[in-house]
């Protein structure tokens, strides 16, 4: 089904891998079996980093949970012991009973151990599950995953936690020709965080990378990043567009090195095409609380006391413009608040 970015208005839960490919026209195509990656069993998080240094993204994704609550025959055994409480029954010892045997049922689900499923990029949009080959294939529960260059050799390790047990460290035995680029920004964003990075004349013609903060479950990686270099004697080069939109360059860069590359040396960027809207200076939401009306009395503005601990938009009245409700400690809705504006939202972004 071919749904346009724009209209896409909920995120349906999938109960295996989705992996999305750009159309390049506003649309996605999801290929997940073309690609050999529809499945890792209980997932966590997955992360695209050349492990190998070829030049191609490969896949690694930390999996387990603490019961498989998908295992049939557990399920069928519980089905089995269920049974309807005495009509005697008082509302609380009700309850306590039905505490006691959700308990007893939860534990008889077995434990789901997975290893960290490692899948190899092929450079052809196809996928070689190399889990037992890579090293990874140690079963446990592994949920944060973060990555970094932890020996200093250029290529990327990782951290893994195995749930009620040691940190899991893996160390990256890759022996191909690599380059490392680590960019030092003007204050506040010292690290560049936002910043593209693209090498080109690698072990492929274009890699690019995007400096990200945090993105993982639980987890942030270095933000140094490695690209591929392909052979010692590579003509190759790095390009910087940093988010105040200025460019930086490196030529005849070698392999086997770490760049450092700062933001103060950076020139404007003529092309337009390149900028990337800087959000330094002026402000990128207003405020449109004065747009809302509380459901009972109309008011004007958001008031809310207490500690609002979550808030949902939805149209709650079914009348086209969406709703505001604001939910405390996960209990009934306290505050709704009706839109009286067509603009869907509390916070106007202005870009
Ligand atoms: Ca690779
Ligand atoms: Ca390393």
């Amino acid at each position: 089904m071919q749904v346009p970015i724009v209209e896409i208005t909920n995120r349906p839960q999938i109960m295996r891998k989705t992996l999305f490919h750009n159309r390049v026209d506003g649309t996605f195509e999801e290929i997940a079996d073309f690609c050999g990656v529809p499945a890792s069993d209980w997932s966590w998080q997955p992360v695209f980093v050349d492990v190998d240094l070829d030049g191609y993204q490969d896949l690694v994704i930390s999996a387990g949970h603490t019961r498989d609550v998908q295992d049939l025959d557990a399920t069928v055994e519980i089905q089995s012991r269920q049974h309807p409480s005495p009509k005697d029954m008082d509302a609380k010892a009700r309850q306590e009973a039905f505490t006691r045997a959700m308990m007893e049922h939860a534990r008889l689900y077995p434990r789901l151990e997975m290893p960290i499923v490692a899948f190899h990029n092929l450079g052809n949009l196809k996928f070689e599950d190399v889990t037992q080959l890579w090293g990874t294939s140690a079963p446990g529960v592994h949920q944060g995953i973060a990555f970094g260059d932890l020996d200093g050799d250029g290529d990327l390790d990782f951290v893994v936690n195995n749930l009620n047990g040691a940190c899991g460290v893996y160390r990256n035995d890759s022996i191909a020709p690599r380059v490392a680029v680590r960019l030092k920004g003007l204050p506040p964003n010292t690290q560049g965080i936002g910043a593209k990075i693209k090498l080109l004349g690698g072990a492929v013609p274009t890699q690019s990378q995007e400096v990200i903060c945090g993105g993982r479950y639980l987890s942030g990686d270095d933000p140094m990043q490695v690209f591929a270099a392909g052979g010692l004697s590579n003509d190759v080069r790095i390009e910087v567009r940093w988010r105040s939109g200025k460019r930086s360059a490196v030529n005849g860069v070698k392999a086997n090195r770490i760049y450092e590359i700062e933001e103060t040396g950076a020139v404007e960027d003529q092309r337009s095409d390149n900028k990337i809207r800087s959000s330094e200076g002026t402000a990128v939401f207003e405020d449109g609380s004065g747009n809302l009306a509380a459901l009972t009395g109309q008011e004007s503005g958001v008031k809310v006391d207490g500690q609002p601990r979550r808030a949902a938009l939805c149209d709650y009245l079914g009348d086209e413009p969406m709703d505001l409700v604001v939910m405390q400690n996960g209990a009934e809705a306290r505050w709704k608040f009706r839109m009286i504006t067509k603009q869907n939202r509390a916070y106007l972004n202005r870009r």
